[in-house]
């Protein structure tokens, strides 16, 4: 299906944003109204305003689709049941035996981070914690978004306990492409799963 000569004129803060479409595909139009929402929440984040998305949206757990890293691995008979992916399989299973959750070492500021290999606009991050121990480990790690790896502060994680699944929202959508959590201080940190809620444009 194709559109044509469809003008796209948005005004936001004081500016104008005018696009006209030609043979335009259903794909290529929501990649393109994607495109400038992008553009309208940059704007946004400028004016420090709330951001809400111009058309119909819906949540989407976009940690599926990324690629994830961490500070270290796990060292011993850990070490196969530790890895980074572990923590956007889609399993929320807490037990770590199971093979679902991930694991450093006990070194100062360890960190897990996944790549969303684009950019969207993030609301909140929902977080499963270790339910087989240790619960206490991930308290205070903290939540960051951004377009690169220095990141914005969304979240603290405060209260999550053993085995529990959490989300915890952005005072205010963020824009970002890499989710890290980090502990500031000498610990493991142990994830079973981290979910990325963005808000993507509704099927039409
Ligand atoms: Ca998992």
């Amino acid at each position: 299906m194709y559109f044509h000569s469809v003008v796209f004129k948005w005004h936001h803060s004081g500016h104008v944003l005018i696009v006209k479409t030609c043979c335009l595909t259903d794909r290529m139009k929501v990649k393109m109204m994607i495109l400038l929402f992008q553009i309208l929440s940059i704007l946004t984040l400028n004016s420090c305003s709330a951001q809400i998305p111009p058309y119909p949206y819906v949540e989407e757990n976009v940690a599926l689709r990324g690629k994830a890293s961490q500070s270290d691995l796990h060292l011993g008979e850990w070490t196969a049941y530790s890895h980074a992916s572990n923590a956007i399989d889609g399993n929320r299973n807490s037990n770590m035996s199971l093979g679902s959750c991930t694991h450093t070492t006990n070194k100062p500021n360890p960190w897990w981070r996944v790549d969303l290999l684009q950019t969207y606009l993030i609301a909140s991050v929902t977080i499963t914690n270790r339910g087989d121990c240790c619960g206490e480990r991930i308290n205070k790690a903290r939540i960051l978004i951004g377009s690169s790896i220095h990141a914005a502060q969304c979240s603290m994680i405060d209260g999550l306990s053993t085995g529990e699944t959490k989300t915890f929202h952005c005072p205010q959508p963020m824009i970002g492409r890499y989710v890290t959590v980090i502990l500031r201080k000498k610990e493991y940190l142990h994830i079973c799963e981290v979910e990325v809620n963005a808000l993507l444009p509704a099927p039409s």
